[in-house]
């Protein structure tokens, strides 16, 4: 019977449902996927060790098992803290400014994949299929390939595919593209990401983009689609129903004080707009004296990628921001932003999501994006929020119904709020329905099926077992 081997740059250990919140969106839309399926889940532990030994800790949690290798110092510097998150992520996300184009780098991110191919190799048996994720791991296919794994292997692109003119700002940006070569079938968010990419191959490789998505560069044909990621839906509407997500939704609305809530949602990261998000709720509150002390932003934003200086630098960035919105505009009993640097177990997200009338989900490029999606999935059928989206997110594609903006722009920013907070109830409802559907139907479910059925080849039925694993 043929297994599912998914490899990431990171496994967390799959928790109990209703702790997974804190987990970020790519952790929890797997660990939906290989509680469906027999499976294994590859990648680094998140720890540090002195040396790289290569020993696998194999485990078993919540129905998924894990295989994870620990990494030397020297490798989290330069693989994951160096070429994944200060050279790939700013450019993939058009930040050239502050992508980092380092030698040791590079040839970090290289040592990292060969590392994960040469370890992972002796796992996968002749039928599994492969399922390799994301920015950190573009070359693990060829490496794979050269560690003699013959097996179909796919690869999905959480994050935006950049235009060509940028890509090539990137240091031998050819070899990266051209180890993808190795690839059986290779994923992306959005239409737009893929037409970038298909953009690339023919103008820096010659190659041929054929209408059904296969690429052919020399010998090699590829298949590409885009592959648009959901979330568990049907999960996040029974969560409402928990305690916590009760405690959460009550928590919000008594601390408002029957003012209306507008909720931002992110991991603190500089393209998720957040600056940009609190400069607009600025210009908002001085254009509209009439909405003082009736309105509140709630920002949640926990720190992530702490080693990077650029992260410190926006969350400094962040916190003398909403301090100086607060100082200038807030009275005794009104606060216009409370800024949360903290995680939330998924219930209580989902109970504060259904809280707020709302939401700003403004990144300046996100691949998908799927706070936009849980949000929608959390509203009340009777009276439901309102989605304030970002254009530039790939989750726009989808959900034309959201008032869409451009998130630089402090003007748009200021009217979308506006117009949200006096939306009247039909147009909500009328907007929200238009969503809820596809939020409904192209879920994380879907998505996964989608990939794993393309990788299985045209025509097959999906060789995997539809059975949970013994817990
Ligand atoms: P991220 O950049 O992490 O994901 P996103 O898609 O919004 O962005 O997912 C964030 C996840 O983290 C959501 O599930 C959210 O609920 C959770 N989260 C955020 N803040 C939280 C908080 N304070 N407490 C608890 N949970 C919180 C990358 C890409 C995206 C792409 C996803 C999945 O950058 O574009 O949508 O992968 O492919």
């Amino acid at each position: 019977m043929s297994r599912l081997i998914v490899i990431s740059n990171r496994v967390s250990t799959p928790k109990p449902r209703s702790a997974e919140g804190a987990q970020g969106g790519l952790a929890v839309a797997l660990a939906a996927a290989l509680r469906e399926y027999r499976g294994l889940w590859f990648g680094w532990s998140g720890e540090k060790t002195e040396e790289f030994t290569g020993q696998i800790n194999l485990q078993r949690a919540e129905g998924v098992t894990t295989a994870t290798i620990d990494l030397e110092e020297q490798d989290v510097d330069e693989y994951y803290n160096g070429y994944a998150n200060r050279t790939l992520w700013p450019l993939f996300h058009y930040r050239i400014d502050l992508a980092e184009f380092d030698r040791s780098f590079g040839a970090g991110y290289e040592r990292v994949n060969e590392r994960f191919a040469e370890t992972v190799a002796p796992l996968i048996e002749p039928d599994d299929l492969v399922w390799v994720h994301d920015y950190h791991l573009v070359p693990l296919g060829q490496q794979l390939r050269q560690n003699g794994v013959k097996n179909r292997i796919g690869f999905f692109l959480h994050i935006p595919w950049p235009p060509h003119r940028l890509m090539v700002s990137l240091p031998f940006h050819q070899r990266l593209v051209r180890s993808m070569l190795d690839y059986d079938l290779i994923g992306f968010q959005t239409e737009e990401w893929l037409e970038s990419f298909h953009h690339y191959v023919e103008r820096e490789l010659g190659g041929t983009v054929h209408p059904d998505g296969r690429i052919e560069v020399g010998d090699r044909t590829v298949e590409t689609a885009a592959f648009p990621i959901g979330v568990d839906a049907a999960d996040f509407e029974r969560l409402l129903v928990a305690r916590d997500a009760i405690n959460a939704f009550e928590t919000l609305r008594r601390s408002a004080e029957g003012k209306k809530v507008v909720i931002g949602v992110d991991r603190l990261d500089y393209s998720k707009g957040i600056e940009e998000r609190f400069n607009g709720y600025r210009r908002f509150l001085e254009e509209n004296p009439d909405w003082h002390g009736k309105v509140s932003l709630l920002q949640i934003a926990p720190p992530s990628r702490g080693e990077v200086h650029t992260y410190e630098a926006i969350r400094d960035t962040l916190d003398a921001l909403s301090g100086r919105i607060n100082g200038e505009f807030a009275h005794v009993d009104w606060v216009p932003i409370r800024y949360v640097n903290q995680g939330y177990p998924r219930a209580g997200l989902a109970g504060f999501y259904r809280a707020a009338d709302v939401a700003l989900v403004t990144p300046l490029r996100d691949g998908m994006n799927l706070v936009a999606k849980e949000f929608v999935a959390a509203q009340d059928p009777d009276d439901p929020g309102v989605l304030i989206l970002s254009r530039f997110a790939g989750a726009a594609h989808q959900m034309k119904d959201a008032i869409l903006i451009n998130p630089y722009s402090k003007d748009e920013v200021s009217d979308a709020i506006r117009a949200a907070l006096a939306m009247p109830r039909p147009e909500r409802l009328r907007r929200w329905e238009a969503m809820i559907d596809s939020v409904r139907k192209e879920d994380v479910l879907a998505w996964r099926h989608d990939f794993v059925a393309a990788l299985a080849g045209q025509g097959a039925s999906i060789p995997l077992a539809a059975e949970p694993l013994p817990a």
